[in-house]
């Protein structure tokens, strides 16, 4: 299987560790989704990364949907199949992705000339990072050591300290820091740094 990927894309990442963590052998093939890349196009018609292109030519796509085909296919191990423990995992990562949809526009918004930003928009982003922090610490204690939320989680939390070093987030959220020191440990992570 291939998956096209970006080396600094988050979502990217969570599928990589995902896939890590399952054992599940990927043939990476690193994409400028901005570009006028017509394989990704070709496959996705969303036009962005992550997307898996099975061996039988079928491709998927988002990161969710990914991330749980890799695991009924080669887990369970990640997601539970179903029960109170499904909807946290799940929730959880909702959380780890609405860290990446607000930090990844940010991104793209601070790339722009000085005098096009929004300071209204890096406004709205910052309030959504900080309110999805904060529930973070609040939660950090009751987190699962290792499931889909989880990984979605440290994948966004890795992405802030990638791009916004200087915002700090742990300063004041030292159970989440705690817990994300550790996760970072983990194998997985070391091995899918962003680029
Ligand atoms: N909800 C999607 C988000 C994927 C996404 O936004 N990827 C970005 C890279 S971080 C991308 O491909 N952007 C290209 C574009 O929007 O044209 C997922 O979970 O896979």
């Amino acid at each position: 299987m291939k998956l096209f990927y970006g080396a600094a894309s988050p979502y990217s990442r969570k599928v990589r560790v995902v896939a890590h963590e399952l054992g599940v052998p990927l043939e990476l093939v690193a994409v400028n989704a901005m570009a006028w890349d017509t394989a990704l196009g070709n496959a996705n018609p969303i036009n962005r990364v992550p997307t898996l292109l099975r061996d039988d030519g079928l491709a998927l796509f988002d990161s969710p949907v990914i991330c749980e085909y890799l695991d009924t296919s080669f887990g369970p191990l990640l997601l539970p199949a179903s029960g109170e423990a499904r909807w946290r995992a799940l929730l959880a990562q909702a959380l780890g992705d609405g860290l990446m949809d607000a930090a990844v526009p940010r991104r793209h918004e601070t790339l722009r000339p000085g005098a096009q930003q929004s300071p209204e928009r890096l406004r709205l982003y910052r309030r959504s990072i900080d309110q999805i922090l904060d529930r973070l610490e609040h939660d950090a204690d009751a987190r699962a050591n290792l499931d889909l939320g989880a990984i979605s989680i440290a994948c966004g939390l890795a992405y802030l300290d990638f791009r916004f070093p200087d915002d700090r987030w742990g300063k004041r959220r030292p159970a989440l820091q705690e817990w994300f020191d550790d996760f970072s440990k983990r194998q997985s992570m070391a091995a899918t740094e962003f680029a």
